[in-house]
């Protein structure tokens, strides 16, 4: 251990589980009952359900968007739709899917995941944490808010100015957009700090980086990619909301600005937030996968490195989403190669899972499905995604129905089959009980069809050169029957979440129990009870191979994870930090409880974006000092927080 200060050194104590033990860490850990409990919640189980809950039903909301659009286009010259409710429509469709519910569920699947896979027993910052949540919640109340004033936003989930310049779009309909991304950025970023360090210093002793499971690799390195990238789209947010309100001149053309400078700022976020709503959907197939082939993933360290490459590299092609904006020539020929070798990391991890089906023996469960097929879409995804990045095929597909079928082979493909699999996979360890085999694979074929019946057609449609984002379009161009045949896949992949939600509930309520380790998967999260206690583990495991519970099958390792006796941690909420790079135990921290600050201050802060939305100047000066109370007293005093170590070591 390093030198510190007397006070705040603690040697753990290292012992056995015993009944006393676990009865001890449930009564320091229990949170508060009733309301108050409820609103004041830092544990990361309840969070990241709260979160997986909250995304799921903005998916819903999405596709029932998704489907009234599709009932108009079914057929040519429908009038269902005036044009401007379908631009409403398919702009809080994007909103929706991409903001709302595409990086969220996955924030909300590690939030309940990390401190399990990591052996430890919550976030760095749970407090934080339940200020990530209450703010992604408001914030999209905040933008749903815009139906009840009857100005939804209008100009796509892209935003291109002058569409979303005051002159063209006086209404606050875009307002509502502008402040409700820079509140939900407040979100994403507080959450990918506490991702980052609870990945550093949190994980179990002995867990080196080469031990840490996939999924955790890419939601690092995607908290990463937040913290780079957010800034950009909350910038060019906030410049488009200080020309609309007082007159500056960013973005409109005539009074001088650039509406490519807003495409540029709005693709370096929106371009590395395609991997980042994929690379943790990734992980999390990656770390499946295995389970279901009994064996470990082939080529561990190369699928890691394919994860941390393609961050990195995102941040370099931006531009192709630009290729028909007459940018320079040399400009072209870059982003192009660039997005060419973007896919060299996506087919190192395609290979990977292969590989690992190839050798093993695969077990055909409703997850194993879910990812297996979510491996074709990757790849279908990939070939249209090449066809558009090369320039001169791009002029012909830009604004097409083509590149919507790839964006959905995308977004789809690789992040809500992956999360479907994770859900199946895990909804044991977070209820408790195992959802429907038999139910989950209906489910499963209804969801498959559906969406290729939905998305394949889109490219001949593409093709055939229907424009997208039109609300109808005249007969006799030959776009009836893939169109026709894209509405009915998308109520035949609708019924089939359907069914998924159905059997949600009917296992939560009646499934079958589960025991702690159903799938016989070899990482920590299976070593506990399902679910798992608030405490999590009772005593801190020690780490020695990358698959714990497999030791006895695999033989792999210097020595043997200890599971039943460790550091015991149980003088109040405590764990332990640990060395960054080879986890060593550095010292004992204690843990935040429950706390209703992080919820006042959602609440005041919301009330500041809600005032500047409706030019209250007096009200948004007040909002803001309250918001900054509430931090204050959220993080104070600290010998109460329990936060320095060794204040209760009596
Ligand atoms: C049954 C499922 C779905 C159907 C039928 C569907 C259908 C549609 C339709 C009709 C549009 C508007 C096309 C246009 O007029 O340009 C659209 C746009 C979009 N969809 Fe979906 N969608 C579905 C699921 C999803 C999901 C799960 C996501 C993301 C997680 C998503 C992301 C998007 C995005 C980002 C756009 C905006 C594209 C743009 O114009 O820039 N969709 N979708
Ligand atoms: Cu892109």
């Amino acid at each position: 251990m390093p030198q510190l200060p007397a006070q705040y050194t603690q040697e753990p104590e290292i012992g056995p589980i015993t009944q006393e033990l676990r009865a001890s860490l449930a009564k320091t850990w229990e949170g508060e009952t009733g309301l108050r409990g409820w609103l004041g919640t830092v544990d990361h189980k309840i969070l990241g359900i709260r979160y997986i809950i909250t995304a799921f039903v903005f998916l819903i909301l999405g596709g029932l968007e998704a489907l009234v659009m599709r009932i108009q286009l079914a057929g040519p010259e429908q009038t269902l739709l005036t044009p401007e409710q379908y631009n409403e429509l398919f702009s809080m469709h994007g909103i929706t899917m991409i903001f709302l519910y595409a990086l969220p569920i996955l924030s909300g699947f590690s939030i309940f995941l990390f401190p399990l896979l990591l052996g430890t027993r919550d976030m760095a910052f749970p407090r934080l944490n339940a200020f990530s949540y209450w703010v992604f919640l408001f914030s999209g109340l905040f933008i749903y808010a815009s139906f009840l004033a009857g100005a939804v936003p209008n100009a796509g989930w892209f935003n291109y100015p002058p569409y979303s310049l005051k002159q063209y779009n006086p209404g606050m309909n875009i307002d509502f957009y502008a402040l409700g991304m820079i509140l939900l950025g407040i979100s994403t970023t507080t959450g990918s700090i506490n991702f980052l360090i609870t990945f550093l210093r949190l994980r179990a002793p002995g867990m080196s980086l080469n031990r840490t499971p996939v999924m955790l690799w890419g939601t690092t390195t995607i908290s990463v990619g937040n913290l780079l990238a957010v800034p950009a789209v909350s910038l060019a947010f906030f410049l488009l909301w200080l020309d609309r309100q007082y007159g500056t001149h960013f973005y409109g053309v005539e009074e001088g600005g650039k509406p490519l400078l807003w495409q540029h700022l709005f693709w370096l976020y929106a371009h590395p937030w395609v991997y980042i709503i994929v690379l943790p959907a990734m992980g999390m197939v990656s770390d499946i996968l295995p389970v279901f082939c009994r064996r470990p993933l082939v080529g561990y360290s190369l699928v890691v490195l394919a994860t941390v490459t393609t961050m990195i590299l995102g941040f370099g092609v931006w531009v192709h989403h630009m290729f028909a904006t007459g940018i320079p020539f040399l400009s072209l020929s870059y982003f192009s190669g660039a997005s060419f070798i973007i896919t060299i990391p996506s087919a190192v991890s395609v290979f990977a899972w292969v590989a690992t089906i190839w050798v093993g023996r695969p077990v055909i469960k409703t997850p194993f499905l879910y990812s297996a097929s979510f491996i074709v879409m990757f790849v279908i995804a990939g070939v249209s995604g090449v066809m558009t990045a090369s320039v001169p095929a791009d002029l012909q597909l830009h604004d097409t129905y083509f590149v919507l079928a790839h964006l959905h082979y995308t977004i789809v493909g690789i992040n809500l089959f992956g999360v479907l699999a994770g859900l199946y996979f895990w909804f044991p360890k977070m209820t408790g009980r195992m959802m429907n085999e038999r139910l989950g694979v209906i489910a499963f074929w209804f969801v498959f069809f559906g969406f290729n019946l939905t998305f394949l057609p889109m490219h001949w449609t593409g093709l055939m050169g229907m424009p997208r984002r039109i609300y109808t379009y005249p007969a006799g161009t030959g776009w009836d029957l893939t169109n026709m045949l894209t509405t009915v896949g998308s109520f035949v992949m609708a019924f089939g979440i359907l069914l998924v939600l159905i059997n949600v509930m009917q296992g939560r309520w009646f499934g079958k129990r589960a025991g702690p380790n159903p799938w016989d998967a070899p990482t920590l999260e299976w070593s506990m009870p399902s679910p798992p206690p608030v405490y999590n583990f009772a005593v801190q495991p020690m780490v020695a191979s990358r698959h714990p519970l497999w030791e006895d099958r695999l033989g792999e390792g210097t020595g043997r994870t200890a599971l039943d006796r460790g550091p015991m941690l149980d003088k109040g909420k405590q764990q332990l930090i640990t060395s960054m790079f080879d986890s060593e135990p550095l010292l004992v921290s204690k843990v935040a409880s429950d706390s209703l600050w992080p919820f006042f201050a959602t609440l005041t802060m919301t009330g500041f974006f809600a005032a500047l939305l409706f030019h209250w100047p007096y009200a948004a000066g007040v909002l803001g000092v309250l918001t900054l109370l509430c931090g204050f007293f959220w993080n104070w005093p600290h010998a109460q927080l329990e936060q320095v170590a060794g204040s209760q070591n009596a």
